[in-house]
């Protein structure tokens, strides 16, 4: 049996962190939240087909934890899986183009907001299926072990997500078999209309880890720097054989659960109280100038430069061709 849950602080100063991870977090983040602002703007005029849920409020755990990984390393995400992709590094151009239903998205336009995968930056998936990552990561990450890979898999999913039986089956046979795979919860306190608290059994989801044999860790996730050093300590012990770890990322879901939600189940006032006190991207900015790490002319730019580039994708996927619908059937089987 493995010990209670810790949580991970907040680190007390971050004048260690190089100037290019700190460049990056704000980089990523500022890329996710333009991605999402624009979507929903789409959404909205009724230019995407679908479906679509966005990560507003979320991007510092995705932000904070794909900054510890490579190319190589696989990441497994859910139908709210836009940031992670996006710091994950792939082409917000393709990726736009999918979610628009076009045929330079990464699936050609048949998948869209909740099917996106690419192969060449270790993304192997978002999933409309909630709790149908748990699985394919365990088995990339059985699949590495037994190749003498060091790189590991990482699956997110949510506090609705958690309580999925796919979520036990995997977490105890990824610990019986020591593989090298990272849980991560990210609990927005809420699974569509429902508080977690009102379907979930324990306090923390992080103390189901207990259960399971691995270590269990909580932390801020609207932190960016707790979240990284966070999941840093438990990829390293992944990365040397120690076998899986289960982290809780405490966040809010500041958007509604799709685009369109009419949120009749909470307050405008506690979501606008969040956004205020707790957003993510605010609370880098402020902690940044405050430590003097990074000034309010390098902050500006980085936005702007990301702000471009979303607005490009934007553009690129409003002008890029239909798919023909002589391929309708094609690549359905591989
Ligand atoms: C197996 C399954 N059951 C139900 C749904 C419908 N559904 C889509 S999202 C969602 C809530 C998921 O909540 P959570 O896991 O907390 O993720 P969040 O939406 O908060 O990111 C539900 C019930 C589904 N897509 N798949």
């Amino acid at each position: 049996m493995c010990a209670k849950p810790v949580t991970k602080k907040t680190p007390s100063s971050i004048k260690k962190y190089d100037k290019e991870l700190l460049n990056h977090f704000y980089d990523v983040m500022s890329k996710i939240r333009f991605f999402e602002q624009n979507i929903q703007e789409k959404f909205l005029a009724g230019v995407i087909p679908g479906f679509v849920h966005v990560y507003i409020g979320e991007e510092a755990t995705g932000t904070g934890i794909m900054s510890n990984l490579t190319k190589k390393d696989y990441i497994q995400t859910t139908h709210r899986g836009h940031g992670h992709t996006i710091a994950k590094g792939a082409d917000p151009k393709r990726m736009m183009a999918e979610i628009f239903g076009k045929k330079a998205g990464f699936c050609k336009g048949k998948g869209g907001s909740m099917h996106i995968a690419d192969f060449s930056v270790g993304m192997l998936g978002a999933n409309g299926i909630v709790g149908g990552g748990y699985t394919l990561a365990t088995g990339s990450a059985l699949a590495n072990k037994m190749m003498g890979k060091k790189e590991i898999a990482v699956v997110f999913f949510g506090d609705g997500a958690s309580n999925r039986g796919t979520f036990h089956e995997a977490a105890n046979m990824a610990a019986a078999w020591k593989l090298p795979v990272l849980f991560v919860c990210e609990n927005n306190q809420w699974a569509s209309t429902t508080p977690y608290r009102t379907t979930t059994s324990v306090e923390d989801i992080a103390d189901r880890a207990q259960g399971y044999g691995m270590p269990g860790v909580i932390v801020d996730g609207n932190d960016v720097f707790a979240v990284y050093e966070a999941a840093k300590g438990l990829i390293e012990n992944i990365r040397k054989g120690e076998g899986p770890a289960l982290l809780e990322c405490k966040t809010y879901r500041i958007g509604g659960h799709f685009v369109g939600d009419p949120e009749m189940y909470r307050t405008k006032e506690e979501v606008q109280k969040v956004f205020t006190e707790n957003d993510p991207i605010t609370r880098f900015e402020t902690r940044v100038l405050a430590e003097k790490v990074m000034s309010q002319a390098e902050l500006d730019e980085i936005k702007s430069n990301a702000r471009k580039i979303i607005e490009e994708a934007v553009d690129f996927a409003m002008q890029a061709p239909e798919p023909d619908p002589a391929e309708l059937y094609q690549d359905l089987y591989v």
